[in-house]
């Protein structure tokens, strides 16, 4: 068994609405581990460098705005093939095409107000846990 990680972002829409627990909840019950978790407020730079990939896009402007409106808890997920086994369990992006059972389906608003973030590769995985988590605070 080969225990991977992934990171994960509580989105503000879910914050507001006091559902840290609740998604907390089907993350362990789907048997990934919350080895790091702390709650923070996105600074505009922050937001800006993580979603960096997207600066193109015409949503930029409204994802970097919604992601620094409000608290976010920013988390460290381990699990054997967690990338892919956390973004099974996330749901598809747009809540309107996510699967039964998935955070998105449960809790999510709409694309924008998509309730979590998860990484979409390794590689990704250990840029973003870098970004926000010394080696030191992630126990396993
Ligand atoms: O990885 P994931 O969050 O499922 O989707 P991405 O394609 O990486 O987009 C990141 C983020 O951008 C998405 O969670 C919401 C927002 N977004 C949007 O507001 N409108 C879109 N059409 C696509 C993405
Ligand atoms: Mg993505």
């Amino acid at each position: 068994l080969y225990m991977s990680r992934t990171f994960s972002i509580i989105k503000p829409d879910a914050t507001r609405r006091n559902l840290t627990g609740a998604i907390n909840a089907v993350i362990e019950a789907a048997g990934l581990r919350i080895v790091a978790q702390r709650r923070i407020k996105l600074t505009q730079a922050q937001a800006e460098t993580f979603y960096g990939v997207h600066s193109e896009r015409s949503f930029f402007g409204e994802l970097v705005a919604q992601m620094t409106s409000e608290p976010v808890v920013v988390q460290v997920l381990e699990a054997d093939n967690a990338v892919p086994k956390y973004r099974e369990v996330m749901g598809a992006t747009n809540p309107e095409n996510a699967a039964e059972g998935t955070i998105r389906k449960l809790f999510a608003l709409n694309v924008g107000e998509n309730s979590v973030h998860g990484s979409d590769s390794d590689e990704n995985a250990a840029l973003e846990i870098a970004q926000f988590f010394a080696e030191e605070e992630i126990v396993g």
